[in-house]
């Protein structure tokens, strides 16, 4: 009796410890910790919970914004830019839009500071919850890129952006959003190309300005600098650049272009910076398709000293630090059914879209998309819902219905990284017949890969993404097996290929090809998958 009360003991104590890890601070975590296509990433803390934003370009909604109580896990909690108002992006073109956000909390009130690189310039929104609502933009009246807004101890509030020559910064009025100086030229970094992205900390009676350096590609870092006066001079910090891949240590690193980055400190005291890098398909020359993601490192601050991040200046995929105490969030279903009256916070639009396009309660459990004239390869409101690709392993699918009469009318699965380099697997009709295409465009270059007689207007579309090649496959809806259309290379999608600051995106698209159209396509459901835990 004694013996077996005994072991109950055991296996309860060692029930609670097995629990307590769940929650506990973790030997370890992995990088990116936000995948996919979510560059320049900013981030603030409430007490116990972190917010972080990254940049949007011309997709819409505007500035994905994620919550976090770990650094580790997070969870996308809405879009800063969600009204027309908030966000024009008429003609955008591709990578144009929304460039680096910074997200900053004061006095109660959350603060969005971004450009509109393709409408109005600079500007500010505020919200008392980050979830939102967001307010209207407030316009500054400078001309720049990447700009932040600083608080000091004296409630001076100070703008601070990139100009061409270097940082700058200026006393606003956080009301109007008016200057009340000229703007100063602080820092220029370095001597890197493109001093960018400036955040200004305030630490130990020092102003610290941390810039992105080296321009957005293999060459990027985040460098530091000192002074005691906002306005400078700047002493530029002995172990510079303190985070970059572009040397010995970091050059076959598989995340590559490391730069861009935001400084916060957790509840416990300890400093933690958020970057953005790549993660690159290794081949006699690097490239790749998921565009500039958001990676951890941890940073050791010591008082009056400068910040070391992770030890030499690099990051990894798999991080040894000890976390935080982790608070997970449930994974997503693979499967989206449409049931809901709302597409959930990862499906975003080309541009601002034509509402009346997409609705969710026309056909019960069913997404419909309009066609629109407009293609894929223009910088128009397309018709398309789109989400990114967050790995390179991953396997997508979809049930669609098209209805469609005529030849110039299609819809699809597309492969987009720009309006100029995109995949697209699509169902059409081609006289008496329906066929599935695969089309692809590269730059000027465009051609039919594969096509194939079906059936029926109801159709699966799969398509299985790995490093180097992404393989397309459809079937019948009725039960048939998925038969492979054709198989492309990944590269062609990539940065490197077609420019730009975005990843590629799987869209959900119909488009009559300049004509205009009653077509219309159903999806009953969409599936992505990857094996990232
Ligand atoms: C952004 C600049 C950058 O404005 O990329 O990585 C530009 N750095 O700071 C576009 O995201």
């Amino acid at each position: 009796m004694r013996l077996l009360h005994f072991t109950i003991t055991i296996v309860s104590l060692a029930a609670i410890s097995f629990f307590n890890t769940q929650v506990q601070a973790q030997n370890g975590y992995k990088n990116p910790v936000i995948r996919g296509f979510n560059p320049d990433p900013s981030i603030c803390r409430v007490n116990g919970d972190f917010y972080l934003v990254t940049s949007s370009f011309e997709y819409f909604p505007g500035i994905p914004i994620y919550h976090s109580k770990d650094l580790v896990n997070w969870k996308q909690i809405g879009h800063c830019l969600t009204r027309d108002s908030q966000l024009p992006l008429h003609q955008a073109p591709a990578s144009g839009g929304l460039f680096a956000p910074s997200l900053r909390y004061h006095n109660g009130m959350f603060y969005v500071v971004c450009t509109n690189i393709s409408g109005g310039g600079n500007f500010y929104c505020t919200a008392t919850d980050p979830a939102g609502p967001w307010s209207e933009p407030i316009w500054v009246e400078i001309n720049s890129i990447d700009p932040d807004i600083f608080w000091d101890e004296d409630g001076k509030t100070y703008f601070v952006t990139q100009g061409d020559e270097g940082i700058r910064v200026t006393e606003i009025d956080i009301q109007t959003g008016k200057t009340l100086a000229p703007e100063r030229l602080v820092w220029g970094g370095t001597g890197g190309r493109f001093p960018e992205a400036p955040h200004i900390y305030k630490k130990d009676g020092f102003y610290y300005l941390m810039l992105g350096e080296g321009g957005t590609e293999y060459m990027h870092s985040a460098t530091i600098g000192r002074s005691r006066y906002i306005y400078g001079p700047y002493e530029s910090c002995p172990l510079n650049p303190i985070l970059t891949h572009a040397n010995r240590r970091g050059q076959a690193n598989p995340i590559q272009g490391v730069g861009h980055a935001d400084f916060v400190q957790a509840q416990d005291g300890s400093w933690w910076m958020v970057c953005l890098g790549f993660r690159v398909t290794q081949t006699m020359a690097y490239y790749h398709v998921l565009g500039r993601e958001t990676f951890l490192a941890p940073v050791d601050w010591p008082k009056n000293g400068w910040p070391q991040v992770n030890g030499n200046g690099t990051i990894a995929l798999n991080m040894k630090t000890t976390t935080l105490p982790l608070h997970p969030f449930e994974k997503k279903p693979a499967r989206t059914d449409f049931n809901e009256d709302k597409l959930d916070f990862e499906w975003q639009y080309l541009r601002n879209p034509i509402r009346e396009n997409y609705s969710l309660t026309e056909k019960k459990g069913h997404l419909r998309i309009s066609a629109s004239p407009y293609t894929l390869n223009e910088t128009e409101a397309v018709s398309i819902v789109c989400r990114r690709q967050t790995e390179h392993d991953f396997t997508t699918s979809a049930l669609l219905e098209f209805i469609s009469s005529n030849d110039n009318e299609e819809a699809g699965i597309t492969l987009i990284q720009n309006n100029t380099h995109h995949y697209d697997l699509l169902l059409k009709k081609s006289g008496k017949q329906t066929i599935v295409q695969l089309r692809v465009c590269i730059g000027s270059l465009s051609y039919i890969a594969a096509e194939q007689t079906v059936s029926d207007n109801k159709v699966l579309l799969k398509i299985e993404g790995s490093p180097y090649q992404y393989t397309f496959y459809f079937a019948n809806a009725k039960g048939q097996k998925y038969m492979e259309l054709s198989r492309l290379d990944t590269r062609y999608l990539s940065t490197e290929v077609a420019g730009g600051f975005t990843g590629v995106m799987i869209g959900l698209y119909a488009s009559s090809n300049g004509k205009p159209s009653q077509a219309k396509v159903y999806y009953d459901w969409y599936e992505y998958q990857t094996d990232e835990k």
